[in-house]
């Protein structure tokens, strides 16, 4: 990995998530260049002329470069890919699948030409089959490309609990796995507050009310918003993992994997818990799971399948 000095960061998609990305990353001077690419012409340009104008007041010493040309974003570290449509009130995650799937085509066929050391992590929706499809369309190793979705679906859970138990929500670690979509995997049995399990501290009716209402975070602000979905707390979680790559910090985080055997599952993206570094993931953890969440992640891996077939059936993949 680059010194901090020769960094290169490129966010692909200067919308919502993709320019709060690229705020947090040149806030948290993770980068001496962060590139914000994206097709409409001048939307990156001037965001990030107006980032940079904040640099002298909020103290960062990197430069973010708008452009629409996939070229500048040659040698780039790491590239978060946020292109794509997000969803409207009434539309499931998978709506979005083929406008998605060509756009992560595209990308893949740059970066895998011009940034063939990055790792790269995907936020696009449909986020299992596009992360699926970026690894394979790239031909990258499977520990370069990862999809940011659990490290959200737990925030928003760890949310929820803070609320419930009126903690402290920096006091609170949960744990979200599988799919990002309504069959997500909310894991109680793996949450605490400062090392006190949930179950002690609330009961089983409102554990479950938290876990339903963390399936449905996303749709809950996409009804709320009424255009566009959530971007704070998604670019905040893409960042987290960035910045765990870049500075080989080997923070455990749950993330969508590439599976060898884990789980019980071979070939397929899924989110579980893994150790990110400089390396990428540098080890995929595997906690026993009750009955009950092993049966959860079979569906959370049939809907992932299914999505991944859709793909294939219609030749994007
Ligand atoms: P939005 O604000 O519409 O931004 C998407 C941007 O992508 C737009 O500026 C487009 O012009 C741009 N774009 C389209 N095609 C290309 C291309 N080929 N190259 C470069 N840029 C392109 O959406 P958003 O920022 O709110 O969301 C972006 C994506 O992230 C959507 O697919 C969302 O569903 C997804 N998302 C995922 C999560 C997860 O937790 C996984 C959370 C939030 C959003």
């Amino acid at each position: 990995m680059a010194t901090i000095a020769q960094r290169k960061v490129t966010v692909v998609g200067a919308g919502y998530v993709g320019s709060t990305c690229a705020h947090l990353l040149s806030m948290k001077d993770l980068a001496s260049e962060i590139v914000l690419i994206d097709v409409v012409e001048g939307r990156p340009q001037g965001i990030a002329l107006d980032m940079n104008q904040s640099a002298a007041v909020e103290d960062f010493g990197g430069r973010v470069i708008g452009t629409n040309d996939p070229k500048d974003t040659a040698g780039s570290d790491i590239v978060i890919m946020t292109a794509g449509l997000p969803r409207k009130p009434g539309m499931s995650r998978s709506d979005l699948l083929e406008t998605n799937a060509k756009i992560i085509n595209t990308v893949a066929d740059y970066v895998r030409h011009g940034s063939p050391d990055a790792h790269v992590i995907v936020v696009t929706n449909p986020l299992d089959s596009m992360v699926t499809l970026m690894r394979a369309r790239t031909g990258f190793p499977g520990a370069r490309v990862t999809g940011m979705a659990g490290v959200l679906d737990s925030a928003r859970f760890s949310w929820f609990i803070a609320e419930a138990t009126k903690a402290n929500v920096q006091d609170v670690r949960a744990m979200v796995l599988g799919a990002h979509g309504d069959s997500m995997v909310p894991v109680p049995n793996y949450c605490t507050v400062n090392g006190v399990q949930l179950k002690d501290l609330v009961d089983k009716a409102k554990i479950e009310a938290m876990a339903t209402r963390t399936k449905g975070g996303g749709a809950e602000i996409v009804n709320l918003l009424k255009t566009g979905s959530a971007y704070y707390a998604p670019a905040s979680s893409s960042v987290a993992m960035a910045k765990a790559i870049l500075n080989d910090e080997k923070r455990m985080l749950p993330c969508a994997c590439f599976l060898n055997g884990q789980y019980g599952f071979e070939g397929i993206y899924m989110g579980v818990p893994a150790i990110l570094g400089k390396d990428g993931v540098e080890r995929i953890v595997e906690i026993p799971l009750d009955l009950d969440a092993r049966a959860q992640m079979q569906k959370t891996a049939g809907a992932i399948l299914a999505d991944v077939q859709l793909l294939r059936d219609k030749r994007l993949m």
